[in-house]
């Protein structure tokens, strides 16, 4: 199982990675495969975020057939809360994604996230790595504000955050300083009129003084229904992630490895295994998260 294994095997072969990666994750074959993923990101990956109901799926819907109408590949990991899980909402999510099954250019898989990370999937991350490393581009679909905000932001490249017209939510989560910096705003639903260019007014009230990087996040909204703002939304997401590059981008890509090493160690070994590693957590230039964190494994267990 390798990169080139996965290209020439397609669908099937990347879905069976993954389930390889949830069921034998220290596999040295699958430690290989994601260590060979990491160094070949060549895609990026971006964070839908925002309350529920405000219409993500359906903007990532639109947003795969806006993004294979420009030519690029894309894989969607959309992760669903485990409780709503088993009632079913994954296979409603994914089926809302109409993909093609022939096209070869677009990959879906849910993904159910397991409580104790607040929202998202132990498994998002390293299957992100997998999919930066064989599509252009990865969406990710995750629910609420908080706590999965910031998770996203440890495993995307850009993070978008979705809020809807006359709902008052964006406003409420920047006030409480529960949200992180977006890279970009969107309103949804801009087919609802006046209520949603009201919220965008607002939205950009709220983040004017959010700078980052010299300005404050670029407010859009669009409409999945409609259509109307697709194009222009497509464009910004490929205008911000044609951004990510050089040492800004590695930059961000080492704090999520180093994210994803703390992250996976507390949850094998404890907040006081993961202290008895001390610095061997640290990611170290050249490396990537997934030899750290065997190495800082393997020193948690002989110190522990
Ligand atoms: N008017 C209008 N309704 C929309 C639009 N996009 C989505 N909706 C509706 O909004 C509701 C929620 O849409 P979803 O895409 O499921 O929202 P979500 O954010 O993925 O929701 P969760 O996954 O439950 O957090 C559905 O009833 C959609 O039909 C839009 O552009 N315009
Ligand atoms: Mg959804």
């Amino acid at each position: 199982m390798n990169l080139e294994s996965l290209k020439a095997g397609g669908k099937r072969a990347l879905a069976e990675a993954i389930a390889a990666l949830e069921s034998r994750p220290d596999d040295p074959e699958v430690q290989g495969l994601l260590e060979e993923a990491w160094d070949a990101q060549t895609g990026i990956a971006i964070g839908l975020t925002g309350p529920p109901g405000v219409g993500k799926s359906t903007l990532a819907n639109a947003l795969v057939k806006a993004f294979r109408g420009r030519g690029k590949t894309i894989a969607v990991a959309a992760v669903d809360p485990s409780s709503r899980a088993s009632r079913g909402a994954i296979l409603g999510d994914r089926a809302r994604i109409d993909a093609d099954p022939a096209d070869t250019g677009i990959f879906v898989r849910s993904f159910a996230a397991r409580d104790r990370l607040g929202g998202l999937a132990d498994l998002a991350a390293p299957a992100t790595v997998l999919f930066r490393a064989l599509y252009d581009v990865v969406l990710i679909e995750t629910v609420g504000v908080g706590q999965s905000e910031t998770e996203i932001a440890d495993i995307a490249d850009l993070v978008v955050f979705c809020a809807q017209p006359a709902s008052g939510d964006a406003l409420q989560f920047m006030k409480a300083g529960v949200m992180e910096i977006p890279d970009l705003a969107v309103v949804t639903k801009s087919d609802m009129g006046a209520a949603a260019r009201r919220a965008a007014a607002d939205l950009k009230g709220a983040l004017a003084l959010a700078v980052r990087d010299g300005a404050p996040p670029k407010v859009m909204t669009c409409s999945a229904n409609t259509g109307e703002g697709l194009p222009e939304l497509t464009d910004a997401l490929l205008t911000a992630a044609g951004s990510q590059t050089g040492p800004r981008l590695i930059a961000r890509r080492r704090a999520q490895g180093q994210a994803w090493i703390d992250q996976s160690l507390k949850a094998r070994f404890g907040r006081e295994g993961y202290a008895a590693a001390g610095s061997e957590t640290l990611l170290r230039p050249g490396e990537t998260p997934f030899a750290r964190e065997r190495t800082a494994a393997s020193v948690i267990r002989q110190r522990g």
